[in-house]
């Protein structure tokens, strides 16, 4: 009989199979000196990463504490390992494995901010990093202002003690901390959001103003929110990845992290105090992370999101599948390179089409099981920075949208045909999901109706955009084919109509 595999935990770091890489430094000595918010496979496979890099080449006080206000819990996994996990690299069939150690300790707070509280409020804790997802932030996406309506911002602000939300729990922690010690803090964003530091440093203010008691100018005085680009594909863990870590190396780990081999990280060198040196190990620390911001969720992030919602409808699984789908690819590469990259200012040492290339070539990667409706989850707090704002830009250069308005529609189908009246063909999670099955429901088949309902949602929708009328149109007819029994007939639509338009403008300049 076969004796259950040992669970991985400190006592099995010097028993690991030789393929294993460990950390390089002297994990009993690590001292805690920052948290992160939001411990999933994204955090596992970078920030954390960066922070072990850095304790290898510089030992230093900078163990992470992880806090979840959210589910999965921390104790059952990670917190049984001492906060160990594996960490594997993959790129088709080359797999490469490391436990980290970097974070020290995990703390669950979901039934009640006050663990995490306890964490964040501490002395000790220098830094926090976040990665909570979009809608973590509370913001209305289309004008990045707190949401004052939201159930947890309208809750945290009657009950400021005992906070829900992310606004909510990092005012109380800075009022904690002006209360205690004083320390100053610097909360650094990691999530995709636009100008991510700028809307967490926003919603936390509007909070603080109405709490009063001057708390506000104290955050602006003694808190820093840097924005920062983050970049590495890290879907969530399977099953089959716990078990190949089994398989391979012949021990369990309920925490194991899967991540393809690129990443970047870009920070905005804006901090209140100490900072780790994660610019030894590969990060840049810039005075404007626009340009980057805008690169990465644009085309890597666009490109992803397109996959995904156009894939779904296809009948295509993951990335890995919609990429490899020709038609698809072919869509995704033109919208990219003819009306995305127009939008982007300068990357020092990035040539765009080359950044185009290496994000496609990316997203073939299979070993990466990047599941489409998981990019299609909340897919409402992604369209503004991956496809509103570059269709924006075009708009005012009076420069075509024909292939950027397709994704946005595919949303709108993707969310659509969620609803009872279109026979809820699979399970959505997106906070506007209600919103847009209600006007499905309502509506029925009747795309321009559909576009007009959806459009008027001025959460998402800027009303100088959902009025402009070649943005509608091109929505509306590509909504119109997404709905239909030939839904990529959208793609070969708007190909077709890229081209003529491209013959046109070659004609004409030909004269
Ligand atoms: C993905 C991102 O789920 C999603 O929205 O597009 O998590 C993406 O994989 C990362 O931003 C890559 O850095």
């Amino acid at each position: 009989m076969n004796a259950s595999p040992e669970t991985l935990g400190p006592a099995l770091l010097d028993r690991l199979p030789v393929s294993v890489q460990r950390p390089a430094y002297d994990r009993a000595a690590l001292a805690r000196g920052m948290a992160h918010l939001g411990v999933g496979a994204f955090h596992r496979c970078h920030q954390a990463e960066y922070t072990d890099d850095l304790l290898s080449l510089q030992f230093d006080r900078w163990g992470v504490v992880g806090v979840n206000i959210r589910p999965p819990g921390l104790a059952d996994t990670l917190g049984r390992q001492s906060g160990l996990y594996t960490r594997l690299i993959r790129e088709n069939s080359h797999v490469e494995a490391r436990v980290i150690g970097s974070i020290v300790k995990v703390v669950d707070s979901q039934e009640s901010a006050e663990p995490a509280l306890d964490v964040l409020a501490s002395p000790d804790i220098e830094l926090v990093t976040m990665t909570v997802t979009e809608k973590g932030y509370c913001h209305i996406p289309s004008s990045g202002e707190l949401d004052l309506g939201h159930p947890d911002i309208v809750h945290d602000l009657a009950n400021p003690e005992t906070p829900r939300s992310v606004p909510g729990i990092i005012a109380r922690t800075l009022e904690l901390r002006r209360a205690t010690h004083g320390r100053s803090l610097t909360l650094l964003s990691c999530d995709n959001i636009p100008t991510n530091g700028v809307i967490l440093e926003k919603v936390v203010r509007t909070f603080a103003e109405r709490r009063g008691k001057g708390l506000a100018d104290w955050i602006a005085a003694n808190a820093a929110f840097p924005c920062a680009m983050v970049d590495r594909i890290a879907p969530a863990v399977t099953r089959d990845d716990l078990d190949s870590v089994e398989q391979w190396f012949g021990y369990r780990d309920g925490a194991v992290a899967v991540g393809e081999p690129f990443r970047q990280w870009v920070i905005e060198q804006k901090f209140a105090g100490r900072v780790p040196r994660w610019d030894l190990v590969g990060a840049t620390f810039v005075d404007d992370v626009t340009p980057f911001e805008h690169l990465k969720m644009r085309v890597l992030n666009g490109a992803q999101t397109t996959l995904a919602t156009l894939g779904v409808l296809a009948g295509l699984e993951h990335t890995f599948d919609a990429v490899a789908d020709p038609l698809l690819a072919a869509f995704v590469r033109r919208m990219l390179v003819q009306e995305t990259l127009p939008t982007l200012t300068p990357v020092p040492g990035v040539l765009p089409l080359a950044y185009v290339e290496q994000s496609l070539g990316r997203l073939q990667n299979t070993a990466i099981r990047h599941r489409n409706h998981q990019i299609a989850t909340d897919g409402s707090q992604k369209i503004v920075q991956r496809l509103l704002n570059p269709i924006r830009d075009r708009l005012r250069q009076g420069a075509g949208i024909g292939l950027l308005s397709v994704p946005v529609a595919g949303w709108m189908a993707y969310l659509i045909q969620a609803s009872t009246r279109f026979g809820k063909r699979w399970p959505v999670s997106d906070p506007y999901a209600g919103k847009v099955a209600g006007i499905a429901d309502t509506v029925g088949r009747d795309a321009p109706a559909l576009a007009s309902g959806i459009l008027a949602i001025d959460t998402i929708f800027a009303p100088g955009l959902a009025a402009n009328e070649t943005f509608r149109a091109a929505v509306t007819s590509a909504l119109d084919d997404l709905l239909s029994d030939d839904p990529m007939a959208a793609v070969r639509h708007s190909l077709e109509q890229d081209e003529v338009a491209r013959l046109k403008r070659s004609k004409q300049s030909a004269l």
